[in-house]
């Protein structure tokens, strides 16, 4: 049995694949393991079957026999450590990968919500034009010292990893926005990330559902 996920059936983002079902189908086509998706819309994640997977009512989700995972972090995690590909062997090593896991959601991931957020929900307010360059610099703050610390390498650690694949994805939801590309290294990064087979085949995969919900 393959393990099922969950994805916006209509995402509001139109097929750029910046839910974060993306990033959960990325891992699975990173280490090659198949999986079915079940499209929810918002009514259903408010449901009871739907919220006895995920107690906030939201997606991703994973199922896979028993064992059912809410949290993209989690579930990225789950999948890194249950098969190769994502996490690397020596022991020191994937602690660190696991640290750029945790970063890229509890360090630079907030920053770039929030900003997006206001773009989306504060547009109309008094204060809009005054909060957005503040909310900008704390996005800069944080690729400015990702810039840094990434200089020439590829990948944030030695080989590519469940903390580049989560590191990317947090960033993608930038596009945009042109704060990315005041950082070549940071861009550069990105598309390396974006060119990977794995990563291509997961967004055409949530792309499909785009075309298919708006009945192309
Ligand atoms: N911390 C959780 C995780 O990492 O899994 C957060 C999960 C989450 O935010 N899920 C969102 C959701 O279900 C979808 S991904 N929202 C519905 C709700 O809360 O009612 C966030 C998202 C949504 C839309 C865009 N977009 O349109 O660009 C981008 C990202």
């Amino acid at each position: 049995m393959n393990p099922t996920i969950t994805a916006f059936k209509s995402s509001p983002d139109r097929g750029k694949g910046l839910a974060r079902d993306m990033r959960v189908r990325w891992a699975l086509e990173e280490v090659g393991q198949a999986y079915d998706v079940r499209l929810v819309t918002f009514a259903e994640m408010r449901e009871p079957a739907h919220l006895a997977l995920h107690p906030f009512g939201q997606i991703p989700t994973y199922e896979d026999g028993d064992l059912v995972l809410f949290e993209s972090g989690a579930i990225l995690f789950h999948i890194a450590e249950r098969h190769a590909g994502l996490l690397p062997a020596d022991a020191n090593a994937r602690a660190r990968a696991v640290t750029w896991m945790f970063a890229a959601l509890s360090t630079v991931e907030p920053p770039i919500v929030e900003r997006s957020m206001a773009t989306i929900v504060e547009r109309d307010k008094s204060w809009y034009e005054e909060r957005l360059p503040v909310l900008e610099g704390r996005v800069r703050d944080r690729l400015g010292q990702l810039s840094n610390r990434l200089g020439d390498a590829d990948w944030l650690d030695g080989a590519f990893s469940a903390g580049d694949l989560m590191m990317v994805s947090v960033m993608q939801r930038l596009a945009g926005s042109g704060l990315v590309e005041e950082y070549p290294n940071l861009a550069a990064y990105i598309a390396r990330a974006e060119a990977r087979p794995a990563y291509r085949r997961a967004f055409d995969a949530q792309y499909a559902v785009f075309v298919a919900a708006s009945g192309g």
